[in-house]
């Protein structure tokens, strides 16, 4: 199982990358644009785990859908996650000098460019799903819906918002915790989900499921990145680690201790398979799932 596994894992990701790449090829209509684009090539190139475009793929085709029809789903959304990280590494935001193990964008190419490349990305994302093959163009409403709701303030920005404002306060509950961490991180994870189940065409039901697995599996997911920079070291993980207590933030560490996070996360993962196994052939998203809370990077 675990090689089948990691043998499919490896075969999505290349597979994803390989269209990413060709959003961003440099025609010569926008040779002018080339630094930008060269920005954001760079950024999409520099590996990462695929976790969120993979869920939009499986989800799809174990709701009956084929990779054609998700492609440009999953590719949206993998855009939509690489902006975010190129604009939180800005000296604005979080200042990180590496991600995904290489100089991060801004330090590559200057804040300047950064900043464009990553709006350029976000329009880019969106652009990749109105152009989409195969889907009608009521689907690709749906899928821009989705989209654009965890992008916004009501999703992903919205988390990093309250994250800012959390960072001037050192009596954040538990409870704000979660609901901070379920939009800045569970947004994109939940959509993936959602994704991938709408463009296969499935029942709002099934959706609903398949957004609720992807709540859990959300939050499990920042739960384990909590630790992760506690435990881990920046040669595995490609970036600095140690900043959140650097910074004096408030994480699910420091409100949890280390032992009760990790069995947070368990607990997630738990829960989040048993909706899983509403699902038929679900048996590489039943591996992830563990994969994920037992990653180390
Ligand atoms: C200007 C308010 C404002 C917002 C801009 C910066 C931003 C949008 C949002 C930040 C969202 C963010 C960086 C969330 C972190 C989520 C997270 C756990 C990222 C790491 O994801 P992985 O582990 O990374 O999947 P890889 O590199 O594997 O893709």
């Amino acid at each position: 199982m675990e090689a089948k596994f990691q043998q499919h894992l490896e075969q999505l990701a290349s597979q994803i990358e390989t269209h990413l790449m060709a959003y961003v090829r440099v025609t010569p209509e926008i040779q002018r644009q080339a630094k930008v684009m060269e920005a954001m090539q760079y950024s999409l190139e520099a590996g990462g785990k695929r976790i969120r475009p993979v869920l939009v793929l499986e989800f799809c085709r174990i709701c009956g859908g084929s990779q054609e029809q998700a492609m440009a789903a999953a590719c949206a959304l993998e855009m939509i996650h690489t902006f975010s990280l190129i604009h939180d590494d800005l000296p604005e935001m979080d200042n990180d000098d590496f991600r995904r193990g290489k100089p991060s964008c801004h330090k590559a190419f200057g804040a300047d460019v950064a900043l464009q490349a990553g709006d350029a990305m976000l329009v880019a994302a969106f652009a990749a799903l109105i152009d989409a093959p195969l889907l009608t163009a009521e689907r690709k409403l749906e899928l821009l819906h989705i989209l654009a709701e965890a992008t916004g303030a009501a999703g992903m920005i919205g988390g990093q918002i309250m994250d800012m404002a959390f960072e001037r306060r050192s009596d954040v509950t538990l409870e704000e915790q979660e609901a901070m961490c379920m939009a800045k991180t569970g947004a994109l994870i939940r959509a993936a989900c959602r994704l991938g189940c709408t463009a296969a065409g499935a029942s709002k039901e099934r959706t609903a499921l398949a957004d609720k697995y992807g709540a859990k599996l959300g939050l499990a997911f920042q739960i384990v990145d909590d630790i992760l920079d506690v435990t881990s070291s920046s040669d595995v993980l490609g970036k600095p680690v140690g900043s959140d207590a650097e910074e004096g933030k408030t994480t699910f560490l420091t409100l949890l201790g280390l032992k009760q996070a990790q069995e947070k996360a368990a607990d997630l993962t738990k829960e989040a398979k048993a909706l899983l196994e509403q699902f038929p052939e679900n048996a590489f998203l039943l591996a992830l799932t563990d994969e994920l809370l037992c990653r180390n990077k």
